[in-house]
């Protein structure tokens, strides 16, 4: 699965902000159809049982895909169901802990927020990192956007060695800025989530990502 999000240029989160944990089974379907690359479950106050009962649904359509699967937050519900990887925020410890958990084959990623906190995850050795906010985001409150300034010296050094996912406010209509700044890879939440056509939406984001190679 590592060599998985190596390739990797659209990921997509099941953000339970979003969507509707009864509609989680049904919006995954149409992130898949559409073709995201990863898939994460990301539900922010929600009990870890209900997250582990999702997580063992979202998992074989991830499976049947062949696209890695990944569990926000929450190293034990990844390793106890079998994901493909987990997600970590700054303050969720060292990959050493996590790796402690889910061993060595799966895939871990850090959030990073500046180009130092980028070069640190690589450091680290985590398998990939997001990188952002770009722009101020309602899906994650209270963090100023980074600005764009930063996303080609964080690709040129960074992304030589592991993926760099841009996130953080990117949209279909802002996607061109994004990737005029150097982002090769992007994380969508809210805009492909409230699409009218969540499947035609990420098929847009993939046809314009593919005009440019990584
Ligand atoms: N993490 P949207 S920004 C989940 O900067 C998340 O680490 C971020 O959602 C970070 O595409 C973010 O709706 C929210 O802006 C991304």
């Amino acid at each position: 699965m590592k060599e998985l999000i190596q390739a990797a240029r659209i990921y997509g989160i099941l953000d339970l902000g979003y969507v509707a944990e009864e509609d989680v089974l049904c919006v995954a379907k149409s992130l898949l159809s559409g073709g995201v690359d990863v898939l994460q479950l990301r539900a922010k106050g929600i009990e870890e049982s209900k997250i582990q009962d999702l997580a063992i649904k979202v998992l074989p359509l991830c499976s049947e895909a062949k696209i890695p699967f990944i569990v926000n937050d929450f190293p034990r519900i990844a390793q106890l169901v079998g994901a493909d990887g987990v997600h970590i925020g700054q303050d969720d410890g060292s990959l050493a802990a996590v790796r402690e958990i889910v061993g060595d084959s799966m895939i871990v990623g850090r959030s990073t927020h500046s180009p130092e906190q980028a070069q640190a995850a690589l450091k680290e050795g985590f398998d990939y990192i997001g990188f952002g906010p770009l722009f101020p985001t309602p899906t994650k409150k209270g963090r100023p956007g980074i600005g764009l300034e930063n996303v080609t010296p964080v690709q040129e050094s960074v992304g030589q060695e592991i993926p760099v996912f841009c996130i953080g406010g990117i949209k279909r209509d802002n996607l061109e800025l994004v990737v005029e700044s150097g982002a090769r890879r992007v994380v969508i939440v809210s805009d492909l989530l409230l699409a009218d056509d969540v499947a035609g939406a990420v098929t847009e984001v993939r046809a314009h990502l593919n005009e440019f190679t990584i």
